[in-house]
């Protein structure tokens, strides 16, 4: 072997055979496994998982780095469940501290993206009881009939299940109904930590995490695509997240709906569970690098900004991660509540192009299904700033 490869690199040294041995399987392009994955957590520095991770982003995509237009509606922050990492859900009881928007509220919303270049809307928020399967069609069709280029990618299993279930519909029936509707592919929340024994102890009454996979393999069988996040840092161990790995590993070989695979670092303000120091800076950029090496068949790592703080995000670019979500204004109340990084998330075109043309990547503009819509690399930064279709 040539000594310019890859597998000779300072950070790919080590005393360890296991690990040596995993390097190897990596430059070959030959999936890990489950035990290969938690030494990865336990053993490997993170040089050595982000050397690899780097590699198959490489090779996966180049130097592309997604972003896309969106904005977010959260129809409210109700809900019925009291899930012990949430900041942002007003049990129903105390209904007054809480948000309820009419389908006229949020079409005003909709509305106000007239003739603005964004692409997508992302729809999610508590679960509302009185929010039923019937009201949220009615809010799709009513999008759809004012724009219909717009993607809708809308509710969290966990919304998608309290919703089928009191409509006394199976989840196949709900699925087909709502996509008559008007949505286009699902969000990657409400994964959490599938292991029962974490799930009990964090979020023990929404959906399971076997009940989660399979609201998402029924819009992948209707030929819908949609994302997985997995909640990270809290009281989980390593072979919880390898687990829940697994879990989606298994689920995309048999649909391939799954677009992209979205770390969520915990974050402890304002919750039950704000006792739980969070991760370090390693420990998120390892989580991401792991994921892109393991996840051999999911196309995209997602690093959500609004999370984890810009910088961060930027830095995730060399772990594996080559998209960056998109240009969110101040609609989404999830994060700033449970104390990340940016208050009132908000960022232009102008400045996302920026933050991946720093890190010497190429920014293009994707649509929700990575369907190509601008490459900015040679559009000069006064262009995008001038001209409001562009920024
Ligand atoms: O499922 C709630 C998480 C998720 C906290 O698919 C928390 O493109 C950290 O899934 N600390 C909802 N995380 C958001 C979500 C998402 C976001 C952006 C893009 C996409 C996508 C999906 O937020 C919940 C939960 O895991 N969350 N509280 C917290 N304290
Ligand atoms: Fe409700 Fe979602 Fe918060 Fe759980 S995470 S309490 S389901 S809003």
């Amino acid at each position: 072997m040539d000594k310019t490869d890859i597998l000779y690199s300072p950070a790919l040294q080590t005393d360890s055979p296991e690990l040596a041995a995993i390097a190897r399987k990596v430059q070959a392009q030959e999936r890990i496994t489950d035990e290969d994955a938690l030494l990865l957590f336990e053993k490997a520095s993170l040089p050595f998982v982000g050397a690899l991770a780097n590699q198959i982003r490489e090779r996966k995509h180049g130097d592309t780095t997604y972003f896309n237009r969106n904005f977010h509606i959260e129809p409210t922050n109700v809900c019925v469940y009291s899930c012990h990492f949430c900041s942002y859900s007003r049990i129903y009881a105390h209904r007054d501290e809480g948000w309820e928007l009419s389908i006229e509220q949020m079409m005003e919303m909709v509305k106000k993206y007239d003739g603005k270049p964004v692409t997508e809307v992302h729809i999610v928020g508590g679960v509302h009881p009185k929010m039923n399967l019937e009201f949220f069609a009615e809010l799709l069709t009513r999008i759809k009939a004012h724009r219909p280029d717009l993607h809708i990618k809308g509710f969290t299993a966990v919304e998608l299940d309290y919703m089928f279930r009191k409509a006394k519909k199976t989840v196949e029936e709900g699925m087909q109904y709502l996509h008559e509707a008007g949505l286009d592919s699902l969000p990657g929340g409400g994964a959490e930590i599938f292991a029962p024994e974490i799930r009990e102890q964090i979020c023990a009454d929404k959906i399971d995490g076997e009940g989660w996979l399979n609201i998402h393999a029924a819009a992948h069988k209707l030929g819908m695509h949609s994302n997985a996040t997995m909640l990270y840092g809290h009281i989980e161990n390593y072979a919880h997240r390898v687990h829940h790995m697994r879990r989606l590993r298994e689920t995309q070989d048999i649909t391939g709906g799954f677009n992209t695979f979205i770390p969520l670092k915990f974050r402890n303000k304002e919750n039950d569970m704000s006792h739980v120091a969070e991760s370090s800076l390693i420990e998120d950029m390892k989580v991401y690098a792991i994921a892109r090496i393991y996840l051999d068949n999911f196309p995209h790592i997602k690093a959500y900004w609004p999370m984890l703080g810009r910088q961060n995000a930027q830095l995730s670019l060399s772990f594996g991660v080559n998209d960056i979500d998109g240009t969110i204004d101040d609609t989404t109340r999830i994060y700033s509540m449970a104390g990340s990084e940016e208050q009132t998330p908000a960022m232009s075109t102008a400045q996302l192009v920026t933050l991946i043309k720093q890190a010497r990547r190429k920014p293009v503009e994707r649509g929700t299904l990575y369907n190509v819509i601008r490459d900015y690399s040679d559009i000069p930064l006064e262009e995008i700033e001038s001209n409001p279709l562009l920024n």
